[in-house]
Parts: structure tokens; C-alpha cells; sequence
């Protein structure tokens, strides 16, 4: 056995002289002379391996002095208890196993003493991951990811899995990667939306999809990928504020979550998480542009997209307001929507859509979709696309589409938010943007 427990798994008062194997990379080696430490370190954290000249093995104590940082090793002995040392244990060896030795000097520090750039880290991205920070941001990621499975399969959600190889955009506005698939044009796709809807026709009834979107963003920001990871929801015979308050709700349970599971990775990130109140102010599209109005930097009329700085203007106002960072814009004008969102049937010019948004940007987008053929047929010629390369998506609507709704939230978007970290790329292992392609 290489290892026998994770460096956290040892219980200094429980393991007594019981031998145990520990098995990592060389965190730091610091000879002191007389005394020699050796940090071990794991995916869960760290441990130290303490070598005492006059009473450990001579050359076991000169091997250990030259081992290299990063190197892999295998470390078997015996744990005793040292206030000391990390998680309150010290393990002598009797034996430590060289697996690979790393060259040196390294790409990047792993003890978090010298800061490196985002590239610098991102191109050697399997060593950055070595760093407490990064690893804890990952570690919370997965718990995010698997509270959301968690939530929505406990909420009668089944998961689903949609092509990514597609022939039709989704989501209007931002642009589509074309690919060559055998002798005829496709694209990466956008969004699940047409294939979740789909599933509402098939009687699936709740569906839920974890998975890669495409998108040909132009801008470089911090909050934009080309490759973003999304979670979608749809529910069929419930409205747009039946499936804000799923999100709601599946947004505070994810929080408490993470705050119960991974309470570590937190205090290494040095987050104390606040769980987000539900329900979550609903602010109508109308409102919001007063707000911004009111605030004098920028003039919007009905009908305007909001601007990366009135989403700032409005969230700031919000956050002042009641202390919250996260809340719903609702009843967007049925132009400036996607052609599947429903309008309000007595005032069709407002559409039953909204997105969730955190203090510094949009999270989510959702509405009740349209389920009647006919009206939905004309909102895509309305909104310029050609009907008939949506017949695969149409078809599903005149044999018995119940009304249904959903929403997408971006995974990264939703992390990113949840820990105050700047740049979207560092919540994703390997992100794609304008000028990365590699690793
Ligand atoms: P020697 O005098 O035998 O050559 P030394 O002076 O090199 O030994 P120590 O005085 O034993 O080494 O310890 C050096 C440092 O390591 C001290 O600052 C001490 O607090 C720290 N230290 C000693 N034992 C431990 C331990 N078990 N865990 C963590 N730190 C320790
Ligand atoms: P929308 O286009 O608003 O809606 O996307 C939903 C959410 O996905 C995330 N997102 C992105 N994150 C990072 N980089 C990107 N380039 C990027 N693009 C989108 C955002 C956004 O809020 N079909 C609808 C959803 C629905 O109605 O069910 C849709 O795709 O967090």
C-alpha cells in the first residue's frame, strides 16, 4: 500500500502507534541540523514527517534531507501526537519511497509565497493546482456541483445529457462556433434549451442538464468563456415564478452546503460564506431602469439591454437597499427576449421572463416558454430566423407540448460569485477563451 489514509484521516489521540502510509508531494524540506522536516502534502492537506538524527536511521535521515520539492514520495511509520505540526500529528518514518522526482527550479511556487500571474498559472495549470488556493477553489466547486445534483435530482428533476453537435442556434445574439461534421455545416451548441424543451413534449416532465456551452463571445472580460459549463432546469406544467423559486431555493441549500462540507477549503480561500436570504427581491424590468435612471451616469429607455455598468448601478443599489447580493429582474419587454419566452397575454409586449442576478452580474436567465405552435413559429420569423430550420424543435409542439419553464445558471458565474474571485478563469481547470486553446 502506497498510502493508507489522506493526511487529514489521522486522528493523533485514535492511531497511537499503529503504522499508517502517507503518500503526496515534498512540500517543503527544512533541515534544521540535528532535525529534519518533511512536509507532505495531499489533495486534502498536509502532513509532517519528522526526522530526529541521533535516533532515526543515518541514511533514511540523508535521504530525506535531499529530497526535492515536488518530488512524489511514499511515506510509511508511525503517527504521534505534536501540537505542533498541521492537524496535530507527526509522522516518523521507516521507510519513505522516492515515486518521482520532480526537476527543479519549478514553473510556478506552490507555498503561495510568490504570486504568479493568471497565464503564467493557467499555462502550467497541473502545478497551480498544487496551491492551497487553487485546490480549495475546486474542491468547493465539486461540492457546488454536487449539491445541485443533489437538490435537483431530491426535487423530482431527472438528469439529462443533450448533443453538442448541432445544426441551429439558440440564443440569438452571441455567436456560434462552426465546425465541419462529415460533409455538412454544424455548430457547438449554446444552450440545451430546444432539446430540454423537447423533453417537456416527451412527458419527461422535470429534466436537468450539467454540461459544456459554446459560445463565440467576442469580448475578453473576466466573466465571460467560450467554453462555460451551464446548469439547465425545465418543468413542465409550472410558471416563471415557480422556477425562480427553485433557483432561489437551490441557490441557499448550495451555500449551506458548501459552508457544512467544505468549511476548510473556505478558510483557505479566507471566505466566511453568508448564505443568501430567499426569497430573493423581484425587481420588474420597468423598475430597474428607473433605478438606473435616477443614478444620472447613464439614460436608458424602455426597450434597452442593460449595460454591464447598470447592472453594476442597479446591484449596488439593491445591495444598499437590503443588504442582499442576489435578486431577480422580471418582465423583460418580449423584444429584447429570446424568441421562446412567453408574453404576458394581456400585455404582450412584456414577456413572463427574468434573470437572477448576484451584485456584479447576471447569473441566470429563465422564463415560462411559449408552448403554442403557431404564436412561437411567428416569434422566430419575428425575430429574423428562417422556421424551417427549427422544424425538429417545432414538431414537438403541435402533438401535445404541455406549458412549461426553465432556467440556465452558469456554473462558473455562480462560483466565481459565491467566493469573490476576480477573473471567471480561475473557477474553471482549463478555460477557452479568444487566446487559449491549450493546455
Ligand atoms: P539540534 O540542536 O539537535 O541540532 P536544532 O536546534 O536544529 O536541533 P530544534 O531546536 O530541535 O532543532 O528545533 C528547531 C525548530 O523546530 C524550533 O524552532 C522548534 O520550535 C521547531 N520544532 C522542534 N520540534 C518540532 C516539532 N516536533 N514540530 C514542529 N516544530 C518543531
Ligand atoms: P443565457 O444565454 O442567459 O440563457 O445563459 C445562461 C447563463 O449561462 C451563463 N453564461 C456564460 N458564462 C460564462 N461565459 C459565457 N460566455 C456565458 N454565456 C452564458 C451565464 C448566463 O446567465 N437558454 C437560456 C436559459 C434558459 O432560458 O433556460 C440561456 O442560455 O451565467
Amino acid at each position: 500500500n502506497l498510502r493508507t489514509h489522506y493526511t487529514t484521516q489521522i486522528d493523533p489521540g485514535k492511531i497511537g502507534d499503529d503504522k499508517v502510509a502517507l503518500a503526496g508531494w515534498v512540500h517543503e524540506v527544512r533541515d534544521l541540523g540535528g532535525i529534519c522536516f518533511v512536509v507532505l502534502r495531499d489533495r486534502q492537506g498536509r502532513a509532517q514527517v519528522t526526522l530526529v538524527k541521533k535516533k532515526i536511521d543515518r541514511e533514511l535521515f540523508n535521504f530525506a534531507r535531499k529530497l526535492i520539492r515536488e518530488s512524489v514520495i511514499s511515506v510509511r511509520g508511525s503517527i504521534k501526537p505534536e501540537e505542533k505540526a498541521p492537524n496535530g500529528y507527526e509522522l516518523i518514518p521507516d521507510e519513505i519511497e522516492l515515486l518521482n522526482e520532480a526537476d527543479s527550479p519549478l514553473p510556478l511556487d506552490t507555498t503561495g509565497k510568490v504570486d504568479a500571474e493568471l497565464d503564467t498559472r493557467l499555462d502550467s495549470r497541473f502545478i497551480d493546482l498544487r496551491r492551497s488556493r487553487t485546490n480549495a477553489i475546486f474542491r468547493i466547486r465539486h461540492e457546488v456541483l454536487h449539491a445541485v445534483r443533489n437538490y435537483l435530482a431530491n426535487d423530482g428533476f431527472l438528469e439529462t445529457s443533450s448533443p453538442k453537435v448541432v445544426a441551429t442556434a439558440t440564443e440569438g445574439g452571441t455567436a456560434l462556433f462552426p465546425i465541419t461534421y462529415f460533409d455538412r455545416e454544424a455548430f457547438l451548441n449554446q444552450s440545451p434549451q430546444l432539446f430540454k424543451q423537447i423533453l417537456m413534449s416527451g412527458g419527461m416532465d422535470r429534466v436537468f442538464e450539467i454540461g459544456p456551452i459554446f459560445r463565440a463571445e467576442e469580448h475578453d472580460t473576466r466573466r465571460h468563456l467560450n467554453e462555460a459549463t451551464s446548469i439547465d432546469i425545465e418543468a413542465s406544467f409550472v410558471d416563471h415564478f415557480d422556477v425562480m423559486e427553485i433557483l432561489e431555493n437551490m441557490v441557499e441549500y448550495v451555500y449551506n452546503q458548501v459552508i457544512e462540507n467544505v468549511p476548510d477549503a473556505l478558510e483557505v480561500l479566507g471566505i466566511e460564506l453568508k448564505v443568501p436570504k430567499t426569497p430573493f427581491l423581484k425587481l420588474t424590468y420597468q423598475e430597474a431602469i428607473d433605478i438606473v435612471n435616477s443614478h444620472g451616469e447613464e439614460e436608458l429607455k424602455w426597450g434597452d439591454d442593460l449595460s454591464t455598468l447598470s447592472e453594476h448601478t442597479i446591484g449596488e443599489h439593491v445591495f444598499q437597499e437590503t443588504g442582499e447580493e442576489h435578486y431577480f429582474i422580471i418582465d423583460w419587454p418580449t423584444e429584447i427576449k429570446p424568441f421562446y419566452a412567453m408574453p404576458y397575454e394581456e400585455k404582450p409586449e412584456f414577456s413572463k421572463s427574468f434573470d437572477m442576478m448576484h451584485r456584479t452580474m447576471e447569473l441566470s436567465s429563465g422564463a415560462q416558454r411559449i408552448h403554442v405552435p403557431e404564436m412561437l413559429k411567428n416569434r422566430i420569423a419575428d425575430q429574423g430566423l428562417d422556421p424551417e430550420g427549427f422544424d425538429f424543435y417545432l414538431r414537438a409542439f403541435s402533438y401535445g407540448m404541455p406549458p412549461h419553464s426553465g432556467w440556465g445558471l452558469g456554473c462558473e458565474r455562480f462560483v466565481m460569485t459565491m467566493l469573490g474571485v476576480e477573473n471567471i478563469r480561475d473557477v474553471v481547470l482549463f478555460p477557452r477563451d479568444r487566446r487559449r486553446l491549450s493546455p
